[in-house]
């Protein structure tokens, strides 16, 4: 790829503040707030959400990863050697990881999920450490002979229940862990299938067993100084069409009346034309902290990559417009097995800062003014005059200045890891 030149970056920056300084924004100040917003990448975009513990096992919960691009991570020193590489070419210090339970690291022993234990992650934690990076945390409910009916936390046989609840549990003291170990709390998100394919004849009991499930899990003791606490519902998976147990307006509900518990909007879990940006400032009036899942729906899928959408601009303008990116913590979740599975973290998390960029050098004053006097025609000629001033040239700045390739100079580092270190994989 040919790259641009450090006078060309600059020239076409300093072109490009002079326009948004025109309409009253620092376009310095915005990239050095960027700067300091980090993002959660998942660990599963790097292997097909198939994680160590049943290598090659069917992925269950009604999620699924499409496609067979070869160079897929194998075990934690390749999942950790991909990241490596994505973490080199996304602008930002400030980015963590999620993990999931299924990425524990054994020894080759078979732990039960309810017996994990912190010392499972000791190596996630020495390379997080020496990394820089924050650590997330995820139960898998999900791909487990006792999760194959399609019920866990709201499963009718107790012993099942309480299986989930105590890997739940067994989570969340793995997740002080990592909060304690990184000098950052962890957030633990909850995320369960159950649901129904066909209508069911009572949708009130699992809803009660689900709830009883979580407060028993928020109940059991750690220390919330370390651990952050987030529900996530949806709409429907691959047989659960008809009925989620865990829906949004049960978590919501849930969220709303605890004070402990931070609810997690995932942005594929809504009907098509339904967005998440507009529930921000709704949601935050009522729960202190937010969970971002930054997805994107395509039909039946929820989870495809996060490119560069009005409804990806939308969310990350509301994050700004309420002043919410203190109380809301980004993360991504998708799974892409048709592309290079490092590019599709890349792609991903660099559309999400290029969108939260829109929005940091988005005009507020001059559109709170607009909108304060009813002149509604200046409010949307405004709108529209910022999609076409020169982003790119702040965008490219920013990665300079983050020392990460500008344009399209990453995908030189893919290809060439994919021919040295991927290609190698069977
Ligand atoms: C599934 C949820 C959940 C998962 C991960 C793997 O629909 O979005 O967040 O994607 O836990
Ligand atoms: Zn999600």
């Amino acid at each position: 790829m040919p790259h641009p030149t450090d006078a060309q970056i600059d020239a076409a920056y300093q072109a490009a503040a002079e326009r948004y300084a025109a309409h009253g924004v620092d376009a310095a100040a915005a990239l050095r707030a960027l700067a300091d917003l980090g993002i959660s990448l998942h660990c599963w975009q790097g292997d097909d959400v198939g994680g160590f513990e049943n290598p090659g096992g069917p992925l269950g919960g009604g999620i699924a990863a499409t496609g067979n691009y070869p160079g897929k991570a194998r075990n934690a020193e390749e999942l950790r050697s991909d990241l490596d590489l994505a973490y080199r070419l996304i602008p930002g210090r400030a980015h963590r990881l999620n993990l999931h339970a299924i990425y524990a690291e054994t020894g080759g022993a078979k732990v039960k999920r309810t017996d994990l234990l912190p010392e499972h992650f000791r190596s996630w934690v020495d390379w997080a450490r020496a990394g820089g990076h924050g650590l997330d945390f995820n139960p898998t409910c999900f791909s487990h002979p006792l999760a194959a009916s399609g019920m866990t936390l709201a499963h009718h046989d107790a012993t099942i229940q309480q299986f989930w609840i105590d890997h739940c549990i067994a989570c969340r003291t793995i997740g002080e862990y990592f909060g304690r170990e990184l000098g950052t709390p962890s957030l633990v998100n909850i995320w369960i299938p159950d649901g129904y394919k066909d209508t069911p004849a009572d949708r009130m009991a699992p809803r009660v067993r689900l709830r009883n499930a979580l407060d028993t899990i928020f109940a059991a003791p750690v220390d919330r100084n370390h651990v952050y606490d987030a529900v996530e519902a949806k709409l429907f998976g691959l047989g659960s069409e008809s009925y989620v147990v865990g829906s949004h307006e049960f978590y919501l509900g849930y969220a709303a009346q605890r004070k402990d518990v931070l609810l997690c909007l995932d942005s594929g879990h809504f009907h098509p034309t339904e967005t998440i940006a507009d529930k921000i400032s709704s949601v935050l009036l009522y729960v202190e902290r937010l969970l971002l899942h930054v997805s994107r729906g395509v039909r039946w899928d929820s989870d495809h990559v996060v490119t560069y959408s009005d409804d990806l601009q939308a969310i990350m303008h509301e994050l700004v417009a309420c002043d919410a990116l203190g109380r809301t913590h980004i993360g991504l979740d998708y799974f892409d097995a048709s592309i290079n599975r490092v590019a599709a973290w890349v792609i991903g998390v660099r559309n999400a800062q290029k969108a939260l960029l829109a929005a940091l050098v988005a005009p507020r004053a001059a559109l709170l003014a607009a909108e304060d006097s009813s002149d509604y025609t200046a409010r949307l000629a405004l709108q529209e005059e910022m999609k076409s001033l020169p982003l790119g040239a702040l965008w490219d700045m920013f990665c300079h200045q983050q020392q990460v390739p500008v344009g399209l100079g990453w995908l030189d580092d893919i290809n060439d890891y994919e021919q040295r270190v991927q290609a190698g994989r069977a």
